[in-house]
């Protein structure tokens, strides 16, 4: 994707389960960087606000009915949609070549891992996103199914269930790599928001020496 090594913007991933607590610490992490004067924004998948986004949220609110591969692929044209909105221009690698760092909250791998947690064929649920950029980091927020479902709050949407989330958490472990930060979703907020904090701060030090821009699963 990126033929040079100029400085640019680190792109930071968040996976884990529902309720591993992904939004508050993207958040807090969103606030620190800002206060450290970086250039930083947050990105957030499904996103809801666009048409796709929204067959989305009534699919997720059993509002609508769709078949397995349909709402897969909806949820891959959603990111599609935010990577691309300039037409011929991605406008994720424009923001990361500005310099400036993008923290999302779920990416491909979300789709990836409850897709096949439904027994959908695993390379067939990775195409539709190759192409998109692959993270320089991500931040797996690990807690078991069990402790999640415990938190309560679980939001009544369609796979807020406790057989259903073990069964992510079962395909997440195949999709993870070694060069995945797993941190623990259960250590108390601060120690939690420090340790993702260091990671990501070694991320953005990276990028902005030239690390090079990869594509998604190639
Ligand atoms: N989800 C999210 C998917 O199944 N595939 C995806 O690609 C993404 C981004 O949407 N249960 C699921 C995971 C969640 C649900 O996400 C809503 P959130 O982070 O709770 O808004």
């Amino acid at each position: 994707l990126s033929a040079n090594n100029e400085s640019r913007g680190a792109l930071v991933v968040f996976e884990g389960l529902d309720r591993s607590g992904k939004t508050s610490k993207c958040g807090r992490l969103f606030s620190n960087l800002e206060g450290l004067g970086h250039s930083v924004e947050l990105w957030r998948f499904p996103d809801r606000t666009t048409s796709v986004g929204q067959m989305i949220s009534a699919y997720l609110t059993n509002k609508s009915q769709l078949d397995d591969h349909t709402i897969h692929l909806l949820f891959s044209a959603n990111r599609w949609r935010r990577y691309q909105l300039f037409v011929c221009r991605s406008m994720m690698e424009t923001k990361l070549k500005a310099g400036t760092t993008l923290i999302v909250d779920r990416y491909s791998y979300s789709r990836v891992a409850f897709s096949t947690a439904k027994a959908l064929d695993f390379e067939w649920c990775k195409a539709p996103e190759i192409g998109l950029i692959a993270p320089d980091l991500v931040v797996y927020l690990d807690i078991t199914p069990e402790k999640a479902a415990e938190r309560g709050g679980y939001g009544g949407e369609r796979y807020d269930q406790l057989e259903f989330q073990r069964k992510v958490a079962q395909h997440y472990k195949l999709l993870k790599d070694s060069s995945w930060k797993i941190v623990d979703a259960c250590q108390s907020l601060d120690d939690v928001e420090k340790q993702v904090k260091e990671i990501v701060l070694q991320h953005i030090i990276a990028c902005q020496k030239g690390k090079i821009l990869s594509s998604l699963w190639s």
